[in-house]
């Protein structure tokens, strides 16, 4: 099993979480809903973000919104661009196509969408291209300590 899949089972052990192996890639989120079977904005993409200081900021995005970055850096309170691959892979120990939003290596300050929240189910990816766990939005709540917040264009 993969080192980071495996990160993510540990971030999982004893919450109501299914970790799927899925017969596609899921690197995006029409590829994961594809392989899902269900509506786009019931993937979880896990979007960072990073300040001029340096630091990382976790936008959990409903798979077909995409992150407003002027509302975005309100939140985080300085101005915000993208993370690139590279930060991404250091700072959460995920290559992109396969962050999740759970077991990573250094904790950021985290937001969610609040269109999750009108699911009863939905999907994240698991450390890989290939597999995803789904999850109630008030168990990745919980879990993740997320606040529910507006940051989508
Ligand atoms: N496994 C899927 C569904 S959960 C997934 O990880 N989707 S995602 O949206 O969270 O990750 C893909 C996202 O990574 C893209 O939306 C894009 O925002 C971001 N991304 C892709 N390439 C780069 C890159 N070179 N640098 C920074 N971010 C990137």
């Amino acid at each position: 099993m993969s080192k980071s899949l495996a990160r993510v089972k540990v971030a999982l052990a004893g919450v109501k979480a299914e970790v799927l192996e899925m017969p596609s890639e899921t690197r995006t989120a029409p590829q994961a809903a594809t392989a899902a079977g269900c509506d786009i904005d019931q993937i979880v993409k896990s979007i960072l973000f990073q300040g001029s200081t340096g630091r990382l900021y976790l936008f959990l995005t409903a798979g077909g919104n995409q992150v407003d970055a002027a509302k975005a850096s309100a939140l985080a309170g300085e101005a915000l661009g993208r993370a690139d691959a590279d930060t991404v892979r250091r700072v959460t120990g995920f290559a992109i196509g396969g962050v999740s939003p759970v077991g990573h290596l250094t904790p950021t300050p985290l937001w969610l969408d609040q269109k999750l929240t009108e699911f009863a189910l939905i999907y994240a990816a698991a450390g890989t291209p290939r597999h995803l766990f789904s999850i109630a939005p008030d168990a990745l709540l919980a879990l993740t300590g997320a606040k529910i917040a507006a940051f989508t264009a």
